[in-house]
């Protein structure tokens, strides 16, 4: 099998009380873990069947929709997973904090646009910081599990995505019900900012 699922740096409940452990085990272990397989039943001796995801997603317009919805779920939570840390959050400095002020004017009004972005998107879907060809940082957000590496319109800013959140209800369900505001504020705790500023080069 080409792709596959990765461990978490992690416990499941190291993230509480901001994201809980259930619904951290459940996402890994149940939604992950089949985005993971689908994929590879899915492009299982097709053409594609070599490439690496970035690939993929790159010529996702092209795809099945099995692979277009498997290929980002897998890619998106393998990022996900990434970018969060127990004992996370705060204000980012070094070069991800200059750049980011830079682009928004404050860490505020970044966050501010950020979790818009996430709480208007409509039905399920992710809220993505995106580092442009140009260097440039932009906010935009997807629908369903496409992301801003797919060759398709819905694809928002573009540019490589160097932080994801997702607000389909099966990451915040369970302890939130339908407040996804009140779990985007909560999250904000768990960025790890670090891996940000690393995916931004
Ligand atoms: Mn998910």
């Amino acid at each position: 099998m080409p792709f596959s699922l990765p461990e978490l740096k992690y416990a499941y409940n190291a993230l509480e009380p901001h994201i809980d452990a259930k619904t951290m085990e459940i996402h890994h272990t149940k939604h992950h873990n089949a985005y993971t397989t689908n994929l590879n039943k899915a492009i299982e001796g097709t053409a594609i069947a070599g490439a690496s995801i970035g690939e993929i997603l790159g010529q996702i317009s092209k795809q099945s929709p099995a692979v277009r919805n498997n290929g980002g779920g897998y890619y998106n939570h393998n990022l996900f997973w990434e970018i969060m840390k127990p004992g996370g959050g705060g204000e980012p400095s070094a070069a991800i904090g200059d750049a980011i002020k830079s682009d928004f004017g404050s860490f505020g009004e970044f966050k501010e646009k950020f979790a818009n972005a996430a709480t208007t998107r409509f039905g399920s879907g992710w809220a993505w910081l995106c580092k442009l060809d140009s260097g440039k940082l932009e906010i935009c957000s997807t629908p369903n599990q496409d992301n801003p590496l797919m060759d398709v319109d819905t694809r928002g800013c573009g540019g490589k995505p160097i932080l994801g959140l997702d607000v389909w209800e099966h990451a915040y369900y369970l302890n939130y019900q339908n407040r996804r505001p009140d779990y985007i504020t909560a999250w904000w705790n768990v960025v790890n900012w670090a891996k940000v500023g690393e995916m931004l080069g």
